[in-house]
C-alpha cells in the first residue's frame, strides 16, 4: 500500500552520541549529493538537555528535545531514526511505528529475540498501512561491497564454497579501559557478538543472498572487571566471538569478532572463495576490492585490485570525479538515501526488520552453542 509522501518529511533522530553523530552527518549531507524527497532536520533527541542542545546546533537540527515520546506524537515528524542503545530499540521503534512514523533503527535490531520479534510484528502491521522500516546495517552501502554482491550475483565467482569474515577492533585491549553501556548485558545484549559480528554475519547473508542452517560458536571475555564510577564492575558480555555457519547454498562461513585484537582498529575483512574466482575486502581500505578471476589466462591470474571509485560503481556517480576516494561516513549517507528513496516509492526498504531478526536468531544460536561448549545448533532457514 502506498500513502502520499508528505513534503517535506519531518525527521527526528534519537541519540546524539557516536551513531547519532554519524546519522546526523548523513541527514545533513544526503540532499547535496543525491536526489531524495524533500525533508527537514527537525529534532535531535537525547537525555541530557544541555548536551543534546549543543549537538543539535552543531549537527544542523532545528531543535532538540529530551522526551522521545512527545516527539514521536508530533504531526510534523514523519521519520524516526533510532540511534539510542539496543535496550531502547524495541520500545521506541514499536511506539513510533504505531504512531505511523517510518523507522530506521541502528543494528543489532534489539537485545533479545523476544524484543526483535515484537519489532518485526509492529513493522509488518505498519507496512500494511504504508509505514516503512529498516535496520541500519550500513556496510551494505560500502560501494566495494555492493559491487562484490553484484559480481557474485552475476556468477563471476561461480559457486561460492566458503567465506572467511573477521571484524576486529582493539578499543578494549587495555584492561583499565572504563565500563560503558556496551559492556553490560542488560544494556548491550552482547559484546563483540552483537556489536560487530552482527555486521559480518549480515554481510555474508547480503553478499550471497543466502540463509544460515547451522551455527556453532564460542565466546570469550578476557577482562572480567573494569573500572566503573564506583569501583570495579563486572563485564557481562563477550570480548570476542568465533562462529561457524552452514548456509542453505552449501557454502560454509567462519566469523571472528574481537574488540581486543591489539593493533586492529576497525577492520572488517571478507574473503569469498568460489569455483571460478575469489574476492577480498578490508574496511580499512574501503575503496578497494580484490578480485581473482580464473577465467583470465593463467599467466595473468592473481588478485587484481579494483579501485571502486568510478561513476559506474554503486553510489559513486553522486560523489566526486573518478579516483577521489570516499570514507566510512559515506556509508551512512547512502543508507539514508536508500531509506528515503524507498519511502518515496512506497516500497519496503532493505534490510528489513525481518532481515534484522534473522541475524538476531544467529546471534542467539551462537550464545546457545557457546553455553554448550560449541555444540551445533540448527536453524529453520529459507532464502
Ligand atoms: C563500535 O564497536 C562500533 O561503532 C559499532 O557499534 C559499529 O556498528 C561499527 O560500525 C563500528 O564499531
Amino acid at each position: 500500500m502506498t500513502i502520499p509522501t508528505p513534503s517535506p518529511l519531518g525527521v527526528a533522530v534519537i541519540g546524539y552520541a557516536f551513531m547519532g553523530k554519524a546519522h546526523s552527518n548523513a541527514w545533513r549531507n544526503v540532499a547535496s549529493f543525491f536526489d531524495v524527497p524533500a525533508f527537514e532536520q527537525k529534532v535531535l533527541v537525547g537525555r541530557d538537555a544541555t548536551q543534546v542542545a549543543e549537538a543539535a546546533a552543531k549537527y544542523g537540527w532545528a531543535e532538540s528535545a529530551t522526551d522521545w515520546r512527545s516527539v514521536i506524537e508530533r504531526d510534523d515528524i514523519h521519520i524516526v531514526d533510532i540511534c539510542a542503545p539496543g535496550w531502547m530499540h524495541a520500545e521506541i521503534a514499536t511506539a513510533a511505528l504505531e504512531a505511523g512514523k517510518h523507522v530506521l533503527v541502528e543494528k543489532p535490531l534489539a537485545n533479545t529475540l523476544g524484543e526483535a520479534e515484537s519489532m518485526v510484528a509492529a513493522a509488518a502491521s505498519a507496512r500494511t498501512r504504508g509505514v516503512q522500516s529498516m535496520i541500519g546495517f550500513n556496510y551494505r552501502r560500502v560501494p566495494a561491497l555492493a559491487l562484490a554482491r553484484e559480481l557474485i550475483a552475476e556468477g563471476r565467482l561461480g559457486t561460492v564454497r566458503h567465506i572467511r569474515a573477521a571484524y576486529l577492533q582493539d578499543w578494549l585491549t587495555d584492561a583499565e579501559s572504563p565500563m560503558t553501556w556496551r559492556l553490560r548485558k542488560e544494556t548491550a545484549g552482547s559484546g563483540a557478538l552483537g556489536d560487530i559480528a552482527s555486521h559480518a554475519i549480515d554481510q555474508i547473508l547480503y553478499l550471497l543472498d543466502d540463509a544460515v542452517t547451522e551455527v556453532s560458536g564460542r565466546l570469550q571475555t578476557f577482562v572480567d572487571q573494569r573500572p566503573g564510577a564506583e569501583g570495579l564492575e563486572d563485564v557481562t558480555v563477550d570480548d570476542a566471538a568465533w562462529v561457524n555457519l552452514s548456509l542453505v547454498s552449501g557454502a560454509i562461513a567462519s566469523v571472528e569478532a574481537s574488540r581486543v585484537a591489539t593493533g586492529q582498529k576497525n577492520s572488517l575483512r571478507l574473503e569469498i572463495y568460489g569455483s571460478l574466482g575469489s574476492l577480498t575486502f578490508d574496511l580499512e581500505n574501503l575503496n578497494e576490492l580484490k578480485f581473482m578471476d580464473t577465467t583470465m589466462p593463467v599467466r595473468e591470474q592473481g588478485f587484481r585490485r579494483i579501485l571502486v571509485n568510478e561513476p559506474e560503481h554503486p553510489y559513486l556517480g553522486a560523489w566526486w570525479p573518478q579516483g577521489h576516494i570516499i570514507g566510512w561516513e559515506h556509508t551512512f549517507t547512502h543508507q539514508i538515501r536508500d531509506f528515503l528513496t524507498a519511502i518515496a516509492a512506497g516500497e519496503a526498504p532493505s534490510p528489513s526488520f525481518e532481515e534484522g531478526l534473522n541475524v538476531q536468531h544467529i546471534l542467539a544460536a551462537v550464545e546457545e552453542s557457546a553455553a554448550a561448549k560449541g555444540s551445533l545448533i540448527q536453524l529453520n532457514a529459507s532464502v
